[in-house]
């Protein structure tokens, strides 16, 4: 199968059939990676056609749950890729107020294949909500990922909460979404930013490294 019809199928997006798409491309031997990176692209082409106002937000939810289907199937392959047996654990969430949660799962994805042991807690994510899971798993690392310039200062509150925990040097606090940057994430409190998701997952093996 050509890696290319699994892009158009979220441009076109088609919920119901992406799911066997991606299944029937792993059977074929296709590279999961290649796989995620064409389903990417299709999410990019989404974002442009919104933005030049030829999609409007019925797409933009469509096209967030072909994502999803399209993960269901990916998933199981990505973490099959993975040898470890010393997890590190990871917290993943999108800051309160925000609902976008396509990047954050592709990183999810990602690190998962890399070894990690993932607690994805969703979008609109609360940071007590946060401290609890920290508490309940151990967690060395609190990912989190925001779109809107509405919701960045968030993320101040899920440092504040760390450190009124106890938890601020215990955990490493690492950022990314497009409306952030290094100089604004190290503002919020965090210790890292990364701008896509597989340079996240390089710098969370930096983090943990460092510890
Ligand atoms: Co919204 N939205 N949206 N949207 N949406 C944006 C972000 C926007 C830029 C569009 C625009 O106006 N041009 C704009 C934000 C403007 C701003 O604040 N600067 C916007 C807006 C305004 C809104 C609403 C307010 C619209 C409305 O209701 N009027 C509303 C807000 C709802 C809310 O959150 N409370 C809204 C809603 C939605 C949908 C729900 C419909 C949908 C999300 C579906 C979902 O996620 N399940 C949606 C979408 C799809 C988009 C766009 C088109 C695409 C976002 C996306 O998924 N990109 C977006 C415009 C655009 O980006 N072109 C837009 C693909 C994804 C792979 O990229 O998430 O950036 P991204 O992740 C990247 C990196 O940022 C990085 O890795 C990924 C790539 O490798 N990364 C990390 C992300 N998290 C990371 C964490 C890390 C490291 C890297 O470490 C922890």
């Amino acid at each position: 199968m050509e890696l290319e019809k699994l892009t158009e199928f979220v441009i076109e997006l088609e919920i119901d059939e992406i799911h066997d798409e991606v299944k029937k491309a792993l059977d074929e031997g296709e590279d999961p990676f290649e796989i995620l990176n064409a389903l990417s692209k299709g999410m990019d082409e989404v974002g442009r056609l919104y933005e030049e106002k030829e999609y409007y937000l019925t797409e933009l939810v469509l096209a967030g749950e072909a994502m999803k289907e399209a993960m269901k199937a990916l998933n199981p392959a990505l973490a099959a890729l993975d040898r470890s047996d010393d997890k590190v654990k990871i917290i993943l969430a999108t800051v309160k107020g925000d609902n976008h949660d396509i990047g954050k799962n592709i990183l999810g994805s990602l690190l998962l294949s890399a070894g990690f042991e993932i607690y994805d807690l969703g979008m609109d994510v609360n940071e007590n909500k946060i401290i609890e899971k920290i508490k309940e798993t151990g967690a060395e690392i609190v990912g989190l990922s925001t779109l809107l310039t509405t919701t960045v200062d968030n993320i101040k509150d899920v440092h504040d909460a760390l450190k009124n925990a106890g938890l601020r040097d215990k955990v490493k606090l690492i950022v990314g979404g497009a409306s952030l940057n290094m100089d604004l994430a190290k503002k919020m409190g965090a210790d890292d930013f990364a701008d896509d998701a597989v340079e996240g997952v390089k710098h969370i093996k930096k983090l943990t490294e460092k510890k």
